[in-house]
């Protein structure tokens, strides 16, 4: 039996504690439990996310251990080494494939039931492994995929064209990493077709803007790292999405990464895709309308991440 407000968190550096912040102020969670191979900095998350409750809804947050995953319909991942400076996601498979290997047949000793939230790096790799390891369905396994990037690109093309980037429809697809790709062709805001729309805004040199917004989204994680040496507030924001859509079994549309089983013309691979998710996990994968140019980037990120799929063994 699960509890559809309990969820947990493993791993509690900068992603996992902001995405518990993120959860715990979404109002729709009762319980959440926060797991880390560093027990202290687990219960000192904890306790500091626990003194914010008066301002928030009430629900327990306490550090445990994977005993504490019964009951779960939600766990997220978020355990593993983050992204130095001039390292790619890809370059990090190893090392957190590895601590994958731990920490997914720990999950699945107390919990078969819960959807499966990846958000390590690499991400469509980490899923893959955690739906291999796990032995679960694989729609209950999905990872954040291209959420973050997706948003990242609304709202440039929100402040580009000076209009709310929540009226802004468009999705990054593919890697979440350097392979991915902007569906420029099905892009609207609020269903006026973009390139129409940027034109009634009085902008020329559409594809020119929109090449360098695509730039900017795609490089946006160096530039932060570089900066400030860590990203954790945007996807800690867009985990929380995903989480909402699950508990409250939203079936809304979004590009988390998931297993495409044939879809698109790729094989047993986790990539994002807009997909329909809810209390199951990634319950509809969609196939959207692309044009040739844009099908031909999505196969090449496909073979970007079946080369590196190709050498885990798993
Ligand atoms: P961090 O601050 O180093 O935190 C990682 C945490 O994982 C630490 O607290 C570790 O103690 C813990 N940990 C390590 N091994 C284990 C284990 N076996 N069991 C339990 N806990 C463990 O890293 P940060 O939080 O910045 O990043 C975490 C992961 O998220 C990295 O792989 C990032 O690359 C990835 N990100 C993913 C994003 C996405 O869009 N999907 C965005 C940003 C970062």
């Amino acid at each position: 039996m699960v509890n559809i407000q309990k969820a947990a968190v493993i791993g509690c550096g900068f992603v996992g504690s902001s995405t518990a912040f993120a959860m715990m102020h979404t109002g729709v969670f009762s319980e959440l439990v926060l797991i880390d191979v560093n027990r202290d900095k687990a219960q000192g998350e904890a306790m500091d996310l626990s003194h914010g409750l008066p301002f928030a809804r009430p629900m327990k947050i306490y550090a445990g251990d994977y005993s504490d995953l019964r009951e779960c319909a939600l766990i997220v991942i978020t355990a593993g080494a983050a992204q130095k400076p001039d390292e790619t996601r890809l370059d990090l498979v190893h090392k957190n494939v590895g601590i994958f290997r731990s920490i997914i047949p720990e999950i699945v000793k107390y919990n078969k039931e819960a959807v499966l939230l990846v958000v390590s790096n690499p991400v469509d790799i980490l899923t893959y492994a955690a739906q291999k390891l796990s032995g679960l369905p694989s729609r209950q396994v999905l990872g954040s995929g291209t959420v973050l990037d997706t948003a990242r690109l609304k709202y440039l093309v929100g402040e580009h064209l000076g209009v709310d980037s929540r009226s802004v429809h468009a999705f990054i697809i593919g890697e979440h990493g350097d392979s991915e790709l902007a569906v420029w062709s099905g892009a609207n805001v609020s269903g006026v077709d973009l390139d129409h729309f940027c034109e009634l805004c009085g902008h020329t040199r559409h594809r020119e803007n929109m090449e360098r917004i695509y730039t900017d989204v795609r490089d946006s994680a160096y530039e932060i790292i570089e900066k400030k040496g860590a990203t954790y507030y945007g996807i800690a924001a867009a985990v929380a999405r995903i989480a909402q859509c699950i508990v409250r079994d939203e079936h809304s549309v979004l590009p988390v990464s998931t297993n495409l089983h044939g879809l698109y013309g790729v094989g047993d691979l986790c990539m994002s895709v807009p997909t329909v998710v809810g209390r199951r996990g990634a319950e509809k994968v969609l196939e959207i309308e692309m044009n040739d140019e844009e099908r031909a980037e999505f196969r090449r990120s496909a073979a970007t991440l079946e080369e590196v799929a190709r050498t885990l063994q798993l």
